[in-house]
């Protein structure tokens, strides 16, 4: 125990580290290192600063080398989702493109509510040395940095103009990190010159300190006013979001969802909260989601919100819910969520408010209604009839559809594993297809949907210890967009398998654009037709399987669901990372789900096609939406 004027001489980047290595989160008595390690790519902004600290104090903060910078953030995110945020990764980049290169890692992490500490680098605060190298140097305001594009997209943002100001700015920073209702991305800015200034830090600032994840309890007036709307609710509804797994709140959702008789469906983010196979659980909601579900959310006369942001593809744009007397429960850490639709707040956990729920119902008397769970059973089997029957069929001269891809992988998956998706058709297929009851899960992160989140994320979940296997499924564009990552995953022995489908393009955006404008442009991965002067000549032939392999993993490239097993049952005794590209129809797609979202057509064209589109889709914002305030 260090006495309050002892004192340790640090430069400010010597001190960062020295301070990160002994922070800890604690939850429900486990406590555990909050930041692990720190990512880096070195430049001038932060090599003799942040890298000589690493170098001299880093023994306890494992450096990472990433090819990239927004990967690094993904990276980290992707950890701190698999940690339920209660331990995540640090980020330092250089001066410039190095640290906006952090910008869309930084909006995914806050969107989602994710925990990542950013630490870019910042121009020199003594300033006499001229606009330095990778400047920008703003018209009006000579202290405004290329960093500040952090501000909006950071729960909390600081820059380090002086190295005694860590003192209070790394709490804080520690506080929001660990905050589930404030958590997000939290950048403290480095200016170069600053991060190697010394100064005398008081010892004690760098003993180690546990920041305790506090579980919010509902207060018993909330519950007692929830629990009268369900006794007059003839049918319920839960829509189940991410905070049900950041708290740990399954058994506490299946009990509340068993004991009261309530459908559960589930967003992007809330995918696989229902763990178990249940009478109750109607599996993906939403735009994407089943058609059962949507059913059910149509006549629904209270939905129960369980830590979601309730974003456009749940509520169907506004479309979903059309009872008439239609009310609404906010379960939520966050008030800003637990307010949402005009819904009774219950800003706490969600695992204490669905506990406390559940025993207000027993002694309520609440039971479930017999007839309603006959009628989710029937709705549910329909659904399951028409996979095996309508959805996971061959169609005769077409490629292997994305499935019956998702169907093989499904099957090839094993307790304990999981797979990841966040952009493309993947993460919408996998909301409706994806079974986890057999015990391998499913992180989707569709708040952002950022392509490129994937891959690194899963290495962020293999960091995070996961022991099954970790499956990548993403798209041809996706992986275009950043399959560099394969290369940290070789260097660091992260084994994970990327499942591709190659199926020539952005195809999700194209059936979009097919559904609204009606031409199909700017979708496809073609050539240059040279009489119309667009890419509408022939498809280009890449070789995705050799990319893969060039970055040393081992590559299979799979035309049937047959060969697609093959080959995951080979990647699954790999220990390098895999790469499994499949032949995919370009233009098959899942049935529709019912729900309907927002995307305007045209309001002015002389496109006839387009035109029709408009009307069409007028239509059906006039018949379908209706706001909840
Ligand atoms: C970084 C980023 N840029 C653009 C988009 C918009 N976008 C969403 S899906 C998509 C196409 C993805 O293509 P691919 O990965 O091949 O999946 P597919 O649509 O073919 O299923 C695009 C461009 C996005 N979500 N993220
Ligand atoms: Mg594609």
């Amino acid at each position: 125990m260090a006495f309050p004027h002892d004192k340790i001489r640090l430069t400010t980047a010597q001190a960062v580290v020295k301070y990160l290595s002994v922070q800890y989160s604690e939850r429900d008595g486990m406590e555990r290192r909050f930041i692990p390690a720190i990512f880096g790519i070195f430049g001038h902004g932060n090599v003799a600063g942040l890298g000589q600290a690493l170098f001299e104090y880093g023994q306890d903060l494992t450096y990472h080398q990433p090819c990239n910078e927004q990967s690094m953030v993904h990276t980290a995110s992707g950890y701190a989702k698999a940690n339920h945020r209660l331990a995540t990764i640090a980020c330092t980049a250089s001066i410039g493109p190095g640290s906006t290169n952090m910008v869309s890692g930084a909006a995914t992490a806050t969107i989602n509510r994710l925990p990542v500490l950013l630490l870019p680098s910042d121009y020199y605060v003594t300033r006499h040395q001229g606009p330095v190298l990778q400047q920008l140097e703003h018209p009006v305001s000579a202290e405004v940095s290329v960093n500040d594009c952090f501000r909006p997209i950071s729960r909390f943002f600081d820059r380090i103009n002086r190295p005694e100001q860590l003192l209070t700015a790394l709490p804080e920073a520690m506080r929001v990190l660990t905050d589930p209702a404030d958590t997000g991305a939290v950048t403290i800015s480095l200016p170069q010159d600053v991060q190697a200034h010394a100064c005398d830090y008081p010892v004690h600032f760098f003993e180690k300190r546990t920041w305790r994840v506090e579980r919010r309890p509902p207060t018993e007036a909330r519950i007692a006013e929830a629990i009268e709307m369900l006794k007059g609710a003839k049918r319920p509804m839960i829509v189940a979001g991410g905070g049900v797994h950041y708290s740990e709140a399954w058994d506490a959702l299946a009990e509340f969802a068993g004991t009261c008789g309530i459908p559960v469906g589930e967003t992007f983010g809330g995918k696989g909260a229902m763990r178990e196979s249940s009478d109750w659980s109607i599996g993906g909601f939403g735009v994407t989601g089943t058609p059962a579900g949507a059913r059910i959310a149509a006549e629904a006369d209270l939905i129960i919100a369980v830590g979601t942001r309730l974003t456009d593809f749940s509520t169907g744009s506004q479309s979903a819910f059309h009872h008439p007397g239609v009310r609404f429960i906010g379960i939520n850490v966050a008030g800003h969520d637990a307010y949402k639709q005009g819904a009774l707040p219950v800003t706490a956990d969600a695992r204490e408010a669905l506990t406390s729920l559940t025993a207000a119902a027993r002694e309520a008397g609440i039971r479930p209604d017999e007839a309603y769970r006959e009628e989710i059973g029937r709705l549910m089997d329909a659904y399951q009839r028409s996979l095996q029957e309508e959805v996971y069929v061959d169609h005769p001269g077409e490629a292997m559809s994305q499935a019956q891809l998702i169907k093989t992988l499904n099957e090839e998956a094993r307790d304990g594993d999981c797979v990841i998706a966040a952009a493309g058709s993947p993460p919408g297929d996998l909301h409706r297809l994806w079974d986890v009851s057999g015990g391998a899960s499913c992180y989707l992160e569709f708040g952002y949907s950022c392509m490129g989140w994937e891959l690194p994320a899963g290495l962020g979940t293999r960091m995070a210890g996961k022991h099954g296997e970790v499956y990548v499924y993403i798209g041809d564009g996706t992986y275009l967009m950043n399959p560099t990552e394969l290369m940290t995953a070789m260097q660091e022995g992260l084994k994970v398998t990327v499942v591709i489908s190659e199926n020539h393009g952005y195809q999700i955006i194209r059936a979009l654009q097919m559904a609204r404008a009606g031409r199909s442009f700017g979708n496809e991965f073609r050539g240059r037709d040279t009489d119309s002067d667009r890419l509408e000549g022939d498809y280009l032939e890449i070789d995705f399987a050799a990319n893969a392999e060039s970055l040393g993993a081992r590559a299979w490239h799979v035309k049937t669901p047959g060969e697609l097993g093959q080959a995951l049952r080979e990647a699954r005794s790999e220990t390098r990372a895999c790469a499994i590209v499949c032949e995919t129809e370009k233009h098959r797609y899942l049935p529709p789900s019912d729900v309907w979202w927002d995307i305007a057509s045209a309001e002015a064209t002389n496109d006839p096609m387009t035109r029709k589109l408009r009307e069409g889709y007028e239509a059906e914002r006039r018949t379908s939406q209706r706001f909840h305030y």
